[in-house]
């Protein structure tokens, strides 16, 4: 008898990971390597006795995964683990070093990566920013400068106009309200500011910055499709109670719908970055959190079929861009993938126009102020040797990949990464490095 039916996902589905400039390549000279370094960063951490509980090297990005080095060697097992698509991300500050002027050797490497890519039979989705800036843009004010959109997209016409007609699918901007919130707002990455004013002005001129951006892009590259990479959450009101329901109204609005509302003329796809849920309680988070990654976050894979059903308002195909757990033991991820795509499945039956899942993250890599310590990567990487090792969830990972959906076949082969005994608390709890 059958035991399990099959689920297939739609023909052409792209399915892959995504890394990001600064988190793995290594070597880079940005906002983020001026600020990991400075003192007033370092005595925070040893105030809270950071430095001694993780050693100094986990929060100095340094060579991060080698990625820049390895990129071959790291698409290479990308294939060999069934990926179709991949997203990285180009570092502005190698591009653009000093303000107007174009470094000609890099924008050489990043045509060999999209080079091998393509070589690969990888579909690459090309992000032009996700977090960190040249330091002259940052001493400027970054995305405070009034000017700022137009500066970035003269960045982005550089890239596009060298990439073009290699990269069908271009991402402007990874997660603008995260990086407006803990930079401007909550003041915990560079420039640290905590200011309610600064945080709507960022907001503001990143969706100038987008538009922009989207012209050009467009202008230089007929048939590139274009859209943002949207951190969206599920909040769910708790039992259903008004007070709980005009609250999850209000962070829909803001969190997950204001950005994109502001951009829709000017999107050709919805980039969906997942990981968070929130059950919402007279203001209070009601998590279950039974289950949980490294960093304390509560693996509920139910959430992304509320948050894709949400999405079709935009009546456009979504890319998942981005989903996954911090799981150095690679206990959870194989579970979490599994009842994530399931979900995803079920919305996609219901109508929603799902084209691709790219997990966070292929590789081990500085996840920013945690540093290098939560392992998000289906490839783990020897911090000594940088020897890439691939973890067991991305096998299974892999032949879903290459079946194109979830077979009875594949079931039974993973069983027990799938269906594994969870303990309730986490491995490790989240420290704010
Ligand atoms: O590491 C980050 C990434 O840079 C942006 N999205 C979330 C990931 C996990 O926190």
């Amino acid at each position: 008898m059958k035991k399990y039916d099959q689920i297939s996902f739609p023909q052409g589905f792209f399915w892959g990971a995504t890394t990001a400039s600064y988190q793995v390549e290594g070597d880079n000279h940005n906002d983020w390597s001026e600020w990991e370094k400075s003192e007033e960063r370092m005595s925070d951490l040893r105030a809270r006795g950071l430095i001694e509980k993780y050693g100094l090297e986990n929060f100095i990005s340094g060579q991060a995964s080698d990625h820049y080095v390895r990129f071959q060697e790291d698409f290479k097992i990308a294939k060999e683990l069934g990926h179709n698509a991949t997203r990285i991300s180009i570092e502005w500050s190698r591009i653009e070093p000093e303000e107007g002027k174009f470094n000609g050797e890099e924008i050489e490497h990043y045509k060999k990566v999209v080079a091998i890519l393509r070589e690969l039979g990888i579909e690459p989705f090309v992000t032009l920013w996700h977090y960190t800036l040249p330091v002259w843009f940052s001493r400027k004010g970054g995305f405070k400068n009034e000017n700022s959109p137009e500066i970035f997209a003269r960045y982005c016409a550089y890239v596009v106009e060298k990439l073009g007609d290699r990269v069908r699918f271009w991402v402007t901007i990874n997660e603008p309200e995260l990086y407006a919130d803990d930079s401007y707002l909550g003041g915990v990455h560079p420039p640290q500011e905590k200011s309610r004013m600064s945080q709507l002005l960022v907001i503001y001129n990143l969706i100038r910055a987008h538009c922009k951006a989207y012209e050009v892009i467009k202008e230089l590259s007929r048939n590139a499709k274009v859209g943002i990479a949207k951190n969206n959450q599920y909040f769910e009101a708790y039992q259903n109670k008004w007070a709980n329901r005009l609250r999850k109204r209000f962070k829909d609005w803001w969190w997950n719908f204001y950005f994109l509302n502001q951009i829709n003329d000017y999107q050709d796809f919805i980039g969906l970055n997942h990981y968070f849920y929130h059950r919402i309680n007279c203001g209070f988070n009601e998590n279950r959190t039974q289950k949980v990654s490294d960093m304390g976050w509560e693996l509920y894979p139910e959430a992304i079929y509320h948050v894709l059903m949400d999405l079709t308002r935009y009546h456009k195909p979504i890319y998942i861009l981005e989903n996954g757990l911090a799981d150095a033991k690679d206990e959870k991820r194989a579970w979490f993938i599994y009842e994530t795509l399931k979900n995803i499945h079920k919305a996609i039956n219901e109508g929603v126009d799902v084209k691709g899942y790219l997990h966070w993250s292929l590789l081990d890599n500085f996840e920013w102020r945690e540093g290098f310590w939560p392992k998000f990567g289906l490839l783990e990487i020897d911090r000594e040797t940088f020897e890439r090792k691939i973890r067991p969830s991305a096998n299974f990972y892999r032949d879903v990949c290459i079946a194109n959906g979830i077979t009875e076949g594949i079931v039974d082969a993973h069983q027990s990464l799938i269906a594994p005994e969870f303990s309730n608390t986490s491995t490790q709890q989240r420290e704010e490095g």
